[in-house]
């Protein structure tokens, strides 16, 4: 039959400019103009994540055509023209059996990785390192508790500040900094509202909920910035709370830990008279 050849053709074409479109426009670290699909790995999860997507779409494609194809050969062979006397056929046990299996074996084809994935996501590895996310109206604050506890703030960059290639919307005064290649535990709360923090080419988003404590985690895989967004509704500035995050080598990590840990006063060592004013053994609190 032509037409369904044709059919096929547009399909085929159609397919091939998303897939080769897709490929070209999505970007790492922040969202591109007429961007398709997601935006690139930039950890294992978020690697995961899109091959999973992929995958269901090429199920969901296939399931569709099946069905479109088997209505329109309904359609055109079975109308009230092309087929006067309709068959009585009421059952058909093969057809029964099949149209039983088939969606079984499709469900834990989708089932198994679906849940390889989501054990990814929450078996947390051993972390190097902890950071704490506080969403505020309407920023940002950032704590590392195993690097001296020091805490800083992330506003966003005003659109007229913005210098050459910083994303609008999207760049921060104060970038979340986190070393490459290393497990990175995030905690996550809310000081006042709920937030979200969700940081796309990461894979991750978890909600900021006041008076709790979420976790999540990702790895880093190459250096650079990657940028995300407050991602649950908290009032009138939500859409201008953005959350970057710049991933550098261990040896400026560290260069720049220490830069923080000056600028908030807790590279010196506390005072001999301190330390003996505190009896062993006594409670801190
Ligand atoms: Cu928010």
């Amino acid at each position: 039959m032509p037409v369904f050849s044709r059919l096929t053709a547009y399909a085929v074409t159609v397919g091939i400019l998303f897939a080769s479109a897709g490929a070209a426009l999505a970007g790492v670290g922040q969202p591109s103009p007429w961007q398709l699909g997601l935006q690139d790995a930039g950890s294992p999860v978020m690697a995961d994540i899109i091959w999973f997507h992929d995958f269901l779409l090429w199920i969901i494609g296939a399931i569709s055509v099946f069905v479109l194809a088997l209505l329109v050969i309904v359609m055109v062979r079975f109308n009230a023209r092309a087929n006067p006397t309709p068959s009585r056929t009421t059952h058909n046990a093969f057809l029964e059996v099949a149209w039983t299996i088939v969606p079984v074996i499709i469900l834990v084809a989708i089932a198994v990785p679906s849940f390889r994935l989501l054990f990814l996501q929450l078996d947390e590895p051993t972390p190097d390192l902890t950071i704490k996310a506080t969403g505020k109206q309407w920023y940002w604050s950032y704590n590392y508790p195993d690097n001296g506890n020091f805490e800083f703030d992330s506003l966003i960059v005003d659109e007229k500040d913005l210098k050459p290639g910083q994303p609008r919307l999207l760049t921060v005064d104060n970038e979340l900094v986190v070393p490459v290649n290393k497990v990175v535990h995030v905690l996550v709360t809310g000081a006042d509202v709920i937030h979200s923090f969700a940081v796309p080419s990461f894979g991750i988003k978890i909600d900021a909920v006041p008076g709790r404590l979420n976790d999540t985690w990702f790895k880093a895989t190459a250096e650079g910035l990657y940028h995300g967004q407050c991602s649950e509704l908290c009032g009138k500035d939500h859409a201008f709370m953005p959350i970057t995050v710049r991933v550098v080598n261990e040896a400026e990590f560290n260069a720049w830990v220490a830069t923080e840990k000056k600028n908030a006063g807790l590279d010196q060592a506390p005072p001999a008279s301190f330390a003996a004013a505190v009896p062993a053994g006594a409670p801190t609190n």
